[in-house]
């Protein structure tokens, strides 16, 4: 019965922009999916559906009659009072996090924020540092040196010069990558020249910083012609920590791994117990002591800003 199968680039409105091997179409939810329909998220940018010919207000109408199981979901808490997840993007295969090295300044705080959320979703996290002609490709390596040694892939750019674009582009080709990144750090700018043509508007920095949010308002899927698609989701950032259960999170800072094992009591938070091993590496200067920080603040809960 269906007749094209294609993947969700756009939900706004109840109607749906996919992208099928017959080109892009639009299609409304067929009845018994809408009636189903409670949290928003039956079906969302990222997912695999059937689609059939129905009969719309207009003639016939392509109409989503089913939704293939999601391999990998990201979530945020649905508003309300009882925690509940919204999913905004399925299919996920890694989370691509976009800083500057200058202007803006590299907000750490939010990149290990991003880092938990896609370890805690079992996503590969893939670190991107745009900019890096501002002050030099050996400042922004330096910068983020603690990450490279954590264990993460950092790939240095400078979108209006061109470079470290070809290793960009091999690492988002064939993939499904989510975006994760504070405004104004030229995500426009690296995706139009990592594909040409796509014509992504770049704004101004200082308008896109004073606004205080994203140009891009809705989720959507922007597919490469390499393969593959980047979905740039403005409610990443709302993906927050509410899902990150406490016990876990020291797991989420992989550079721990090798000490969690030396600390005195195995139930260790890393926060006040004697003989902490995790907490003497930070001393040291073994471990980054803004990465400890920042697992500090998500511990205590001091970390919304
Ligand atoms: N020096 C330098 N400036 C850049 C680079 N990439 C982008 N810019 C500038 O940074 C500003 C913002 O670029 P955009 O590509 O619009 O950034 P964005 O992340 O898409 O911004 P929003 O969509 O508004 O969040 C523009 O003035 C760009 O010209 C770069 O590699 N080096
Ligand atoms: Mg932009
Ligand atoms: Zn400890």
């Amino acid at each position: 019965m269906p007749t094209l199968t294609g993947t969700v680039l756009l939900a706004q409105g109840g109607v749906y922009e996919i992208e099928t091997p017959e080109g892009t179409v639009e299609a409304s939810l067929r009845g018994r999916l809408k009636r189903e329909e409670r949290t928003g998220d039956k079906v969302v940018v990222g997912d695999v559906v059937d689609l059939g010919r129905g009969s719309g207000s207009g003639g016939e109408a392509w109409t989503i009659e089913r939704v293939h199981d999601r391999r990998s979901v990201l979530a945020r808490r649905a508003p309300g009072k009882a925690p509940r997840a919204k999913v905004i993007v399925a299919n996920v295969d890694q989370v691509l996090i976009v800083f500057a090295a200058a202007r803006p300044d590299p907000h750490l705080r939010m990149l290990d924020r991003f880092l938990v959320i896609a370890e805690a979703a079992e996503l590969r996290p893939l670190i991107v540092v745009n900019k890096t002609d501002v002050e030099g490709e050996p400042a922004a390596r330096a910068l983020f040196a603690p990450y490279e040694r954590a264990g993460y892939r950092v790939i240095y750019t400078a979108a209006r010069q061109g470079v470290g674009v070809d290793a960009l582009r091999d690492a988002i080709c064939g993939r499904v990558s989510a975006l994760a990144r504070p405004s104004g750090v030229g995500k426009s700018s690296l995706l139009n020249v990592v594909q040409p043509g796509l014509g992504l508007r770049v704004s101004a920095v200082s308008e896109a910083v004073n606004k205080g949010r994203h140009t891009t308002v809705s989720a959507q899927l922007i597919p490469l012609e390499c393969g593959g698609y980047v979905a740039d989701t403005p409610g990443l950032r709302e993906v927050g920590l509410w899902e990150v259960d406490l016990d876990q999170l020291h797991f989420y800072f992989p550079e721990f791994a090798a000490l969690i094992d030396d600390c005195r009591f195995s139930s260790c938070t890393h926060i006040h117990e004697p003989g902490c091993a995790v907490r003497a590496a930070a001393d040291s200067g073994e471990l980054n002591a803004s990465r400890y920080d920042s697992y500090r603040r998500m511990m205590l809960g001091e970390d919304e800003d």
